[in-house]
C-alpha cells in the first residue's frame, strides 16, 4: 500500500457536558481526523484523540497535528509498505507520540479492510460478535448527582459503572453508591492522583468489593503499583502506565497489576493493542478497552479491537451523544438494553462517515502530498 495524500483536520464538535477527572475538566475536546488516499484510490479515516492539554499524557491535540504534519507524514507519504507491521516499523524512529501515530494507523487499517474486502474484526482476529460496555462517570458537584446518573445508566442497560476518584472524592461516594445500588459491577479510576502515602484510603476502598482500581499511582511508577498491589485486595488496573506490549509484560512480571486497560490511542494503535492483548492473554491477565472521548470514528476502531477474545471486562463505551452535540458518523453504535454493542460486519470503518460534518466542524485543514 502507498499513501499519496494525507488530509489533516482539526475538528471541534461542541460538547453537551464537561468531563471532570482528578487531573482537570475537559470543557472542549478538539480532535484530529486523518484522511489518507492511497495510490489505488482507497480512502481511510482515523482519529488522533489526545486531550487539548498535557494533563493525562504529554500529547495534546495541537502536538498531534504538528507531529503528523512535520514528522509522520514525510516518513510515510509515497513509501510502500505491505502491512501495518511494516508501517509501524517506519514510524519507530519517532519516540512516543502514540496518539498521533494511532490516527494514521487507524486510517491504514480502514484502507486495508477495504482493499482486502474483510471487516476490521476479521482482519484483527476478533472473536466476539458484541462487546459488553460500561460508562465512565466524571467527578460531579455532588454525590446526589452521581447517584442520579448511575441510576439512569443502570436502567439503560450499562453493564458496569466506573467513577472517577481523587483524594477527597473517594470513600464517601463509593459507599453511597454501594448503599443505593448494592452489588453492581463498580470500579474506580484515580488517574494517578494518589501516592503510597494514601495507603489507608486505598485500603479502606477494599471494603467495597470493587472490580478494580484503575491507575491509582503515578504513570511512570509501576514499581510502587507492585508495592501497593501487595497491600490491597482490589485488583489494580493500569491505564497511563502502559504504552506498549513491553510495558505490559514488565508490569505483569512484577505484579504491578492484575488487569490492563488498553486504549489504542495511548499505545500507538490497534496493532500494539493486539500485541498487549496477546501478552496479557498468555499470562491470564484480562483486558478491556478504554476510551478518550473519541468521536464515532475513533470509537469504531475501539469496538473492532475489543472483539478480541481476552477483552473480558466491559469497555468504556458511552455513546458519542453523551459528550457531543453531533458526530462525524451517521448511525453510530447503540448500546442495547442488555449493555452490549454489536461489532460491525461491514468492511471499512463499519460506520458511515459523514464528510459534511467534518467540513462543518473543522477549524483547520492541511493537505499533504
Ligand atoms: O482515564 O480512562 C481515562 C477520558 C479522558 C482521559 C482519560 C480517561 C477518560 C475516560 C473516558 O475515562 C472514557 C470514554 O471515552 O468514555
Ligand atoms: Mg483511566
Amino acid at each position: 500500500m502507498k499513501i499519496k495524500q494525507i488530509d489533516l483536520y482539526k475538528v471541534e464538535i461542541p460538547m453537551v457536558s464537561s468531563f471532570t477527572t482528578s487531573f482537570g475538566t475537559v470543557k472542549e475536546k478538539p480532535t484530529v481526523i486523518i484522511k489518507i488516499t492511497t495510490d489505488d484510490g482507497i480512502i481511510g479515516f482515523g482519529e488522533a484523540a489526545a486531550l487539548p492539554f498535557p494533563y493525562y499524557k504529554p500529547d495534546t491535540t495541537d502536538i498531534c497535528v504538528l507531529v503528523l504534519k512535520d514528522y509522520i507524514s514525510p516518513l510515510v507519504l509515497n513509501k510502500g509498505f505491505k502491512d501495518v507491521e511494516e508501517l509501524m516499523m517506519i514510524l519507530k524512529t519517532i519516540k512516543n507520540h502514540n496518539f498521533a501515530k494511532t490516527g494514521l494507523e487507524n486510517a491504514v487499517w480502514m484502507a486495508m479492510s477495504i482493499k482486502e474486502n474483510r471487516n476490521l474484526k476479521d482482519l484483527l482476529g476478533g472473536t466476539q460478535e458484541r462487546i459488553a460496555v460500561g460508562e465512565s462517570i466524571g467527578i460531579k458537584d455532588s454525590i446526589e448527582e452521581t447517584l442520579e446518573e448511575i441510576e439512569l445508566r443502570i436502567k439503560q442497560g450499562f453493564r458496569r459503572i466506573k467513577i472517577k476518584i481523587k483524594p477527597g472524592w473517594d470513600i464517601e461516594v463509593v459507599k453511597s453508591i454501594r448503599e443505593k445500588f448494592g452489588d453492581i459491577d463498580l470500579m474506580v479510576d484515580a488517574n494517578s492522583s494518589y501516592t503510597l502515602d494514601d495507603l489507608e484510603t486505598l485500603r479502606t476502598l477494599d471494603a467495597f468489593n470493587l472490580t478494580m482500581t484503575e491507575q491509582p499511582l503515578a504513570d511512570n511508577d509501576i514499581v510502587d503499583h507492585a508495592t501497593l498491589q501487595k497491600q490491597i485486595k482490589t485488583p489494580i488496573c493500569l491505564d497511563e502506565s502502559i504504552h506498549s506490549k513491553e510495558d505490559a509484560r514488565k508490569a505483569i512480571e512484577i505484579n504491578a497489576c492484575r488487569i490492563i486497560n488498553i486504549k489504542p490511542g495511548r499505545v500507538g494503535g490497534l496493532l500494539e493493542s493486539k500485541k498487549i492483548h496477546d501478552v496479557c492473554k498468555q499470562r491470564n491477565v484480562g483486558v478491556w478497552c478504554g476510551g478518550m472521548l473519541e468521536t464515532g470514528i475513533g470509537r469504531a476502531f475501539n469496538i473492532a479491537v475489543a472483539s478480541l477474545p481476552n477483552y473480558i471486562y466491559p469497555a468504556d463505551m458511552s455513546p458519542v451523544n453523551f459528550f457531543y452535540k453531533d458526530d462525524l458518523v451517521d448511525d453510530s453504535f447503540i448500546v442495547d438494553s442488555e449493555g452490549f454493542v454489536a461489532v460491525p460486519k461491514t468492511v471499512g470503518l463499519g460506520f458511515k462517515i459523514n464528510e459534511k460534518k467534518i467540513e462543518k466542524y473543522k477549524t483547520a485543514h492541511l493537505k499533504l502530498t
